[in-house]
């Protein structure tokens, strides 16, 4: 009993700390270099901030970009010709990029023009089928340390909001984390809040998601501006001071 209690606590928490980072998740065919990228970009931080979220899966890592965390999650790589029966049940495994605020799309930029294209479009297909069509994508082409100047550079013409990175000696990366915190900027919310003392997990919660903020002590609580994830921030409507009407509650008295 005591076990289950515990065990549904780990989860509860496990989904407080999910619902609380913006996520995202890394998608392409085998082979692409998910996981090397994966390595590359969380590396430095596991320790520390690691032990926060070790009831996490493995293929969930955090790293943080300018002072904000974010989970990065690992997913099955695609295969060549999936069968439409498969699809299906790989969909099943698909489901971390269908929450996620951002997905990954890595390829192996050394694969020839012909095969790249094929695998990109075969990668937005499975997307549209699992329903993640909508969620905002970013292409990371791979491997471009195997590439030529001549290659990066038609690469480049081609698929100009690509970044060209390589996981294995690291070049691109920073591009490739400019690029992920531009996506995740513009979706930010802008939001004044009135927290109450009481309340001072949010508030910790709320440094987590929005990195920068302006407080401010008041009498009534603490008063923040901050810019906050646009998926997380019906969970801090009840504290908005600027007007903003809550959502999804109904009247009190009906
Ligand atoms: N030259 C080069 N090789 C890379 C790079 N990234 C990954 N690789 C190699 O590509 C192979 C596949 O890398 P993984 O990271 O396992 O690929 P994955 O996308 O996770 O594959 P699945 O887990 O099967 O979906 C490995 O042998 C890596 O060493 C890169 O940037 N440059
Ligand atoms: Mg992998």
């Amino acid at each position: 009993e005591l076990r289950r209690a515990e065990g549904s606590r780990r989860t509860m928490r496990r989904e407080r700390e999910r619902a609380a980072l913006p996520t995202v998740a890394l998608a392409g065919y085998t082979n692409a270099g998910k996981s090397t990228l994966l390595n590359a970009l969380t590396g430095a931080e596991v320790g520390v901030r690691e032990r926060l979220f070790h009831t996490l899966d493995p293929a969930t890592r955090t790293f943080e970009i300018s002072g904000r965390s974010y989970l990065l999650t690992d997913t099955v790589g695609f295969i060549r010709k999936l069968p439409h029966q498969l699809v299906e049940s790989f969909a099943a495994t698909l489901e971390e990029a269908l929450g996620a605020d951002l997905i990954l799309h890595v390829a192996d930029a050394s694969a020839p023009e012909e095969e790249l294209a094929e695998m990109l479009g075969a990668v937005d297909e499975v997307l549209v089928e699992i329903g993640a069509a909508d969620r905002p994508r970013l292409l990371a082409l791979n491997k471009v340390d195997l590439l030529d100047d001549e290659r990066r550079r038609a690469l480049g013409f081609r698929r100009p909001d690509a970044i060209q990175v390589s996981g294995e000696t690291g070049e691109g990366l920073e591009d490739l984390r400019a690029a992920i915190e531009a996506r995740f900027l513009s979706s930010l919310r802008p939001m004044e809040l009135l927290v109450p003392y009481a309340e001072g997990s949010r508030l910790s919660e709320l440094h987590d998601l929005a990195g920068e903020m302006e407080r401010e002590d008041t009498e009534g609580g603490v008063h923040v501006r901050a810019r906050v994830p646009a998926g997380a921030a019906a969970r801090f409507e009840r504290f908005a001071v600027n007007g903003t009407p809550a959502t999804d509650d109904p009247p009190a008295d009906e």
